[in-house]
């Protein structure tokens, strides 16, 4: 009899330890304990929520794992996702049902203890270091990093493989471009009789399908730079004429840079509406195509787009979401920068393909491939655009087409929302900093 009432005791003592564990446990917690086997080993992470001095909590909770011998292999403190003040602990631990069962039954005792996520463990609940970026405009003197890539000097393919000449005379040119600092003025260039010659041709095949390719916002703004004299057809434009242009209509300024950057220098950069462009000419040999970005790509392609107020606002979306974001996401955001901003299509009223991206309106060849009934054609959709591969030296295999700019902007912001950010960054246009903003 003593026995059983021993037994009862421990029983009602049990049940409302816990009680207050379910207290304090989310659904996901309760659900993982129902239904999980004792056999197995749970990867749970647990985030803990205390009132009072976290450090305390944090010392009782480092014992009581130790004691039931549970498996740490991540833990970090920050900031409470309800009051900013007070800090969480993230735990990521190992071990058996009856074990996690034992260690909350306990910490449910514990009265600094507020409540306790529990959930399987999923490494994207921690926030991994902090990673650098720019803070101010001029911060983008250390974004210009380059990636040896489709480089005269590297890829057979590229039409100035194997071309001294050319390739010295690119290397020049990314020189100056390197020794760009923030506040200098661009640097005039002075280009070969051959490089205005290749400006001549593409210039010339583009016009062509100009009217039939491209989309309403390209032509709109192509055509006043033109009326304006910045951009013209027998030679190279000046690159600063063209960013004082764009300043003024969008803000968007230009910033010389020595070739193909990386995905995270390149994004950081429109975060402060700045776009780097390169200075070197594509090889005359191929004026309709180039393989690495050249400035005809920059000037027919992007600049007119750039001056867009749409357009920039996508644009700058995409950088200021790139500011600290992990290798996975930008990985994400250089993919959809590609497929809409490089390659993208709008549909028109008549149902026709229109190109908004420089990567098309810039290169003959694909610019009528994409257009046509070809390739395939599917909605842009960031969730699914955002994960596919894209082709950087043939055709795209598929075409991403967006209802407008202002749709594609839509979706994009719709898809932001599943990045997980500690902060998120605020431009301020006054100072041209980045504003980090506490979400938690
Ligand atoms: N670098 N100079 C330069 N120009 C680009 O258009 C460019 C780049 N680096 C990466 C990039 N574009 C995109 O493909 C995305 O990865 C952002
Ligand atoms: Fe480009």
């Amino acid at each position: 009899r003593i026995r059983t009432k021993l037994r009862h005791r421990r029983e009602l003592e049990r049940s409302i330890s816990f009680k207050q564990l379910l207290f304090k446990l989310n659904d996901d917690g309760v659900e993982l304990l129902k239904t999980a086997s004792d056999l197995d080993q749970l990867r749970i992470s647990m985030i803990v929520n205390s009132v009072g001095e976290s450090l305390d909590v944090l010392m009782k909770l480092l014992k009581l794992f130790s004691e039931h011998h549970i498996q740490i292999f991540h833990i970090e403190t920050r900031p409470d996702s309800a009051s900013q003040d007070e800090l969480e602990i993230l735990v990521g631990c190992e071990s058996k049902k009856s074990t996690f069962v034992n260690l909350i039954t306990n910490l449910a005792d514990e009265k600094s203890v507020d409540r306790i996520a529990l959930r399987k463990w999923d490494a994207a609940e921690k926030i991994v270091e902090e990673i650098w970026f720019p803070k101010h405009a001029s911060d983008l003197d250390n974004c210009a990093h380059v990636v040896v890539k489709y480089e005269p000097t590297e890829d057979p393919k590229h039409p100035g493989y194997g071309d001294e000449k050319y390739i010295a005379r690119r290397a020049e040119l990314n020189r100056i471009a390197n020794s760009y600092k923030y506040g200098n003025p661009i640097p005039i260039v002075e280009y070969t009789e051959e490089e205005h010659d290749t400006w001549r041709q593409a210039y010339a095949m583009l016009k062509q399908l100009r009217p039939t390719h491209t989309c309403r916002e390209y032509q709109v703004n192509i055509q006043r730079m033109e009326d304006a004299g910045v951009i013209t057809p027998n030679e190279i434009p000046s690159l600063r004429d063209l960013s004082a242009y764009i300043q003024k209509r969008t803000g968007f300024e230009l910033r010389p840079c020595g070739g193909l950057l990386s995905a995270r220098d390149f994004l950081a950069s429109l975060a402060f509406r700045v776009f780097q462009a390169t200075l070197y000419v594509r090889h005359h040999s191929a004026p309709q195509h180039c393989p690495e970005p050249d400035v005809i790509h920059e000037i027919l392609g992007h600049c007119p787009m750039f001056a867009d107020p749409e357009m920039a606002q996508l644009s700058q979306e995409i950088g200021l979401l790139s500011l600290g974001a992990s290798d996975s996401e930008i990985e994400r955001l250089s993919t959809l920068y590609w497929f809409i901003i490089e390659f993208g299509l709008s549909k028109e009223a008549d149902g026709t393909f229109k190109a908004i991206g420089a990567g098309l309106i810039s290169a003959y060849g694909e610019l009528q491939h994409a257009c046509s009934d070809a390739p395939s054609h599917e909605p842009f959709d960031p969730e699914v655009t955002a994960l596919r591969t894209y082709e950087d030296s043939e055709y795209q295999p598929v075409y991403f087409v967006a209802e407008s700019i202002q749709d594609a902007m839509e979706r994009l912001r719709k898809y932001a929302k599943s990045f997980k950010r500690s902060v998120v960054t605020v431009y301020n246009p006054y100072a041209r900093t980045v504003e980090q903003v506490n979400r938690w």
